[in-house]
């Protein structure tokens, strides 16, 4: 066999490593209940602008009663309705002024974010279900 034909076996091999395991390990890595997916703590306007964002990666739709947003200054964020399957809920102060910063996003789904929720440096965000830690 000439090192030709052995590169093109080697390759072959890493293709079928590649595809073999990179579709598992994406699977693993989706976790099965809602995340916060993008926070903005210090908004070039106001910090009226703070916004969080959730998203679901289940297939299932999520009832998101009872679920709150808490910091680490005591303070906390009820959440309502239902964040659809593979679909986003976004947490704002106040749905015109989190506008000022870019007028294209779209409109938020609760308005209950608390005034400078969010320090702009270190603070610490959990998403609850009842008393247990979500994320
Ligand atoms: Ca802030
Ligand atoms: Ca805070």
């Amino acid at each position: 066999m000439n090192s030709e034909n052995k590169k093109v076996i080697l390759i072959g091999i890493t293709a079928i490593f590649l595809f073999a395991f990179v579709p598992m390990t994406i699977a693993q890595e989706v976790p099965a209940h809602v995340v916060i997916s993008e926070v903005y703590p210090d908004p070039t306007v106001s910090a009226k602008g703070e916004f969080v964002e959730l998203y679901n990666p289940t297939d299932n739709d999520i009832v998101l009663t009872g679920c709150k947003l808490e910091d680490n200054d005591g303070k906390s964020c009820t959440l309502s309705g239902t964040i659809p399957c593979h679909g986003f809920y976004l947490v704002v102060y106040n749905n015109t002024e989190y506008k000022i910063d870019n007028a294209s996003w779209p409109d938020a789904d609760n308005t209950n974010l608390p005034y400078y929720f969010l320090a702009n440096a270190g603070d610490e965000l959990r998403l609850k279900e009842s008393t247990e830690d979500i994320n």
